[in-house]
């Protein structure tokens, strides 16, 4: 069943892919014989992160980009990212609106994938999906993320590029910058630019970029900063022009292999960490791990001493 729907997905059926898509998403045995089959077939996406705070303008500005990338005939893919948390509740909805026009466009695939409280497999689900859209054919898949939380960052900079969306009068925003999206960013974006104190926060967001200058140049890349009217199309051409020039930087200097070995070290290791902590579950005796907990708690263990007792009892390791 699952060969079969590959085989539709690859011939082009959007309905398989986003079958495909769903099962990666909810099922980890399906989800492993599915990146099996398509793995050969993956590899040529350019992928594109986007982050930022709620209503910075992301998913507005992704209407834009995927308009100006359909012009130059790419197949585009979407994967949307929602926090389920109250802080950003109903965004998906919001994201779904921004880019509803391309809904009937059959070179653009648009998918939110809510976090249901697992941010965990959230990362590994975001890979797998992010393969099947490869597979499917899409040039570009953009992933958008709110940028607050540690897991929406470590989805988001796996991406070849990274482009991060603020907006004029910053404040706040500089510290969560500075707190580490900062390293991340491989372009800045300061979106509503039509409002008052984009010129500050231009200003601001290059002296920062000034006084992180030794890196730059060790990495032979200064993030450019990008100032754009999402609802307008104002430095959207600009934008795009600027990912392409950050492509190009990642191609000649051989950089795009190191992200993408990155890539795939992160990933087998979070496959491989995922599967130790399951195997640990499903061998644990709860009974005993509730004595455990209770001598700790006593003062009789130590946590760590716990921590070999379970490890030795669960997988044969001794520390
Ligand atoms: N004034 C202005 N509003 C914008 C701009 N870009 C987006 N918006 C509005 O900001 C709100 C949030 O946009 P959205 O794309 O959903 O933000 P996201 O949460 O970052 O995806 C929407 O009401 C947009 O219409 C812009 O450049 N200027
Ligand atoms: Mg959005």
């Amino acid at each position: 069943m699952i060969k079969e729907l590959v085989e539709r997905m690859l011939s082009g059926d959007r309905r398989a892919a986003a079958r495909l898509i769903t099962l990666v998403e909810n099922d980890e045995e399906k989800a492993r014989e599915i990146v099996g089959l398509i793995y050969p077939y993956t590899g040529k996406a350019y992928v594109i992160g986007v982050t930022g705070p709620p209503g910075a303008g992301k998913s507005t500005l992704l209407d834009k980009l995927i308009k100006v990338a359909r012009e130059e005939g790419k197949v585009v893919g979407v994967i949307a990212i929602d926090p389920t948390s109250p802080f950003t509740g109903g965004a998906l909805l919001g994201d779904r609106i921004r880019m509803q026009r391309h809904s009937t466009d059959p070179g653009v695939f648009i998918r939110s994938m809510a976090t249901r409280g697992s941010l965990g497999g959230l990362a590994k689900a975001t890979n797998d999906a992010i393969k099947v859209l490869d597979a499917y054919g899409c040039d570009v898949i953009f992933v958008e993320t709110v940028g607050v939380g540690q897991v929406e960052v470590d989805i988001v900079k796996t991406a070849d590029t990274v482009l991060l969306v603020t907006v004029p009068g910053l404040g706040d925003d500089v510290q969560a910058i500075k707190a580490g999206l900062m390293e991340i960013a491989d372009v800045f974006v300061i979106n509503k630019a039509d409002r008052e104190g984009a010129d500050a926060t231009y200003f601001e967001l290059n002296l920062m970029l000034d006084l992180e200058k030794e890196r730059w140049e060790k990495r032979g890349w200064r993030p450019p900063v990008v100032e754009t009217v999402a609802t307008t199309m104002k430095g959207i051409r600009e934008l795009w022009r600027t990912v392409l020039e950050h492509r190009d930087f990642l191609e000649r200097s051989g950089e795009i292999e190191r992200k993408r070995k990155f890539r795939a070290e992160e990933e087998v290791r979070t496959i491989i960490s995922g599967r130790i902590a399951r195997m640990i579950g499903e061998r644990l005796n709860e009974g005993e791990l509730a004595e455990l907990i209770d001598r700790i708690v006593r003062r009789e263990v130590d946590p760590y001493s716990a921590a070999d007792v379970v490890l030795e009892k669960t997988l044969g390791v001794k520390a």
